[in-house]
């Protein structure tokens, strides 16, 4: 028996790559539709040379979003540049559009602060790594957008996992008090490192939890980037408008490790990741966009070539960048340095891997 209140669930792209009647009606742009595809595979792109740096020592750890680009992508797609994006750590895919660069991004998994200085993206927060403590930044903001009579909205992300964190449950109360204008997704990947989804929660779906704070809540399938772009622009112009805000929860999987940290092949089956691949979001795109001759193998292979070229040149200027000190991580937490801390300061200075070994 289930407990509790049903949701439906929202997909207008199949696996198989057909679109549901209602999307067809919906007459989607042949522009947007390539637009999202093209940065998708330009986070995977990324995401897989970011994971072989780790692999090689360039880069200290790395969180890839392999098989999640639709959540991201969708999402950023559906922002307005004066909206603000408070992002986790699996999150490159929406910075890449708000136009965090992927040098920066390479920086910051390279224990560098300036990665987390977005030249291109410099209202947007830094990542976040403790697990849920982003949501409550995300409704802070969205509440003073609120008093401020600013017509923007602020979205953050939160795994499945995370939703289990008080803070997110806090968060989400005021979030539904102050009516603020946010936009909080959920990247259902059906993994908190090593816990399974059944045994984290037992509700049916993690949407739900949105009722008891007196917020929207919707279900769509993360993997389906049109699902995510017409929730996320949905719910981004509602609350624009005023109207509150909305957790979605995006449904799809982590095809990678939690981590490069972590090895995935000790507690999940070859089997379950396998079937996982059927599902995931690039391939369907292209399966629809070849079929209405919007995409073909030539285009494929020039997006390929730019990705590659593009990704090749971040990592020249990422490698290229001469490392600051240990005390670069004082000057960017405190205005003025604490008393209490001069000691550790002077003790990192002697220490300093940093400038010894440089990033990664
Ligand atoms: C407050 C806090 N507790 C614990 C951790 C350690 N930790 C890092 S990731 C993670 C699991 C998160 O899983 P989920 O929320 O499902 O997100 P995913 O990484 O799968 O995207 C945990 C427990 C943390 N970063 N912050």
């Amino acid at each position: 028996m289930s407990v509790g209140f049903r949701i439906d669930y929202l997909q207008l792209l199949s696996p198989s790559g057909e679109l549901r009647e209602a999307a067809e009606e919906a007459g989607w742009n042949a522009d947007v539709l390539r637009s999202l595809y093209q940065a998708m595979t330009r986070t995977r792109v990324f995401d897989a040379k970011a994971v072989a740096l780790q692999r090689t020592g360039q880069l200290g750890t790395f969180a890839s979003a392999l098989g999640q680009e639709a959540i991201g992508v969708g999402t950023a797609y559906a922002m307005h540049p004066d909206d603000l994006l408070v992002p986790s750590y699996r999150d490159h895919a929406a910075q890449l559009l708000r136009g965090v660069t992927m040098a920066e991004i390479l920086l910051y998994w390279g224990g560098d602060e300036r990665g987390s200085d977005f030249k291109n993206a410099r209202r947007d927060f830094p990542n976040c790594v403790p697990v849920a403590t982003q949501v409550a930044h995300a409704v802070g903001a969205a509440y003073a957008f609120r008093l401020r009579k600013e017509k923007r909205a602020v979205v953050c992300f939160i795994g499945d996992g995370g939703t289990g964190n008080g803070a997110f449950y806090e968060a989400l109360n005021m979030a539904g008090v102050w009516k603020a204008p946010v936009v909080i997704v959920i990247n259902n990947n059906g993994w908190a490192i090593s816990t399974p989804r059944a045994r984290e929660c037992a509700a049916e779906t993690l949407a739900q939890k949105a009722f008891g704070a007196g917020v929207e809540g919707r279900q769509i399938d993360g993997n389906d980037v049109l699902s995510v772009y017409k929730a996320a622009q949905q719910a981004l112009e509602k609350a624009r408008e005023g109207d509150g805000p909305t957790l979605i929860e995006a449904v799809s999987y982590r095809l990678g490790d939690h981590t490069t940290a972590d090895d995935a092949t000790r507690y999940r089956s070859p089997d379950e990741v396998k079937e996982a691949w059927t599902r995931e979001p690039i391939g369907r795109l292209r399966a629809f966009l070849a079929g209405k001759r919007l995409w073909d193998k030539e285009k494929e292979d020039a997006l390929q070539r730019r990705c590659a070229r593009e990704v090749e040149e971040a990592v020249a200027t990422y490698a290229s960048t001469p490392p600051r000190g240990c005390e670069a991580m004082f000057d960017y937490l405190f205005h003025s340095l604490p008393a209490s801390m001069k000691d550790q300061l002077e003790e990192a200075r002697r220490f300093d891997p940093v400038r010894r070994n440089g990033h990664g």
